[in-house]
């Protein structure tokens, strides 16, 4: 598997000061694990985007530039969430029917800046008409303002929330959103680490109590792992200078063996 990291601060924000170096460490923890739980060794080339974090439209460019040469399934490591803005604007252009499975505590829908921030770039890749609102699965939700939801519910994004994942049960929902899936002809998939409870992966820009296990989100990665339409993922947002104990940053690591 093809890993691409990106170091993108967007601007470091006081919050995310720190963030530009979670491509390089967690990349450094992957040989903590030696094979995948399926028994399969995983194998990564490593690629990079060279980002200049003073000058955001420069850096959009060049990941742009890097999604349009790639032609195998890869897995980018962030970097800033808003990466996936210009990652998947490109992927886009690729494919008839792309679809986007996004793993989140937020929605991303607050503003339509241009360009967007972390806080905004769902909801543009939407106006900007890159991506169909119903080609949409949100896991995870479980802190918004107002003016979001409405918009979600409004635009119809197909959400799977905290509370939906522990009422109908894991296989129920996972169930759900592979069918969304596999009805797309290529598929990004989106992990915010924020989408785990802050007792798993503290090392984070926001912290929202009432997340996803560790194990829970390893279970949606391999049942995702099933279908063979996804073509890219990314990781996004672990923060090593917030992390205790390695904890995120090791966990990153594993979530990117069992997507490889
Ligand atoms: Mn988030």
């Amino acid at each position: 598997m093809k890993l691409i990291k990106i170091p993108l601060n967007a601007g470091a924000l006081s919050k995310k000061k720190g963030i530009e170096k979670g491509p390089d460490v967690i990349h450094s923890k992957i040989e903590n694990f030696y094979l995948k739980e399926n028994g399969v060794l995983p194998f990564f080339s490593v690629d990079e985007v060279k980002i200049d974090n003073l000058n955001i439209e420069k850096s959009n460019l060049a990941i742009s530039k890097k999604i349009q040469e790639l032609d195998i399934p890869a897995i980018i490591i962030g970097g800033d969430h808003s990466l996936t803005y210009s990652s998947f604007k490109e992927f886009s252009k690729k494919h008839k029917n792309p679809g986007l499975i996004i793993f989140d505590a937020h929605l991303d829908c607050e503003n339509n800046f241009s360009p967007p921030t972390h806080e905004d770039f769902l909801r543009v890749l939407i106006e900007e008409k890159h991506l169909k609102p119903e080609n949409v699965a949100h896991i995870g939700l479980r802190n918004f303002h107002s003016n979001e939801i409405e918009y979600a519910k409004k635009s119809k994004l197909k959400l799977f929330d905290m509370r939906e994942i522990t009422r109908d049960g894991l296989h129920d929902v996972a169930d759900a959103f592979t069918a969304v899936a596999r009805t797309f002809d290529a598929v990004y998939v989106s992990i915010d680490i924020d989408v785990l409870d802050p007792s798993f992966a503290p090392g984070t820009g926001y912290i929202e109590p009432g997340g996803l296990t560790t194990r829970q989100l390893i279970y949606f990665i391999q049942r995702l792992k099933n279908l063979k339409n996804i073509e890219l993922w990314d990781l996004v947002e672990v923060n090593p200078s917030k992390d205790i104990s390695e904890l995120t940053i090791t966990t990153a690591a594993k979530l990117l063996v069992e997507m490889a």
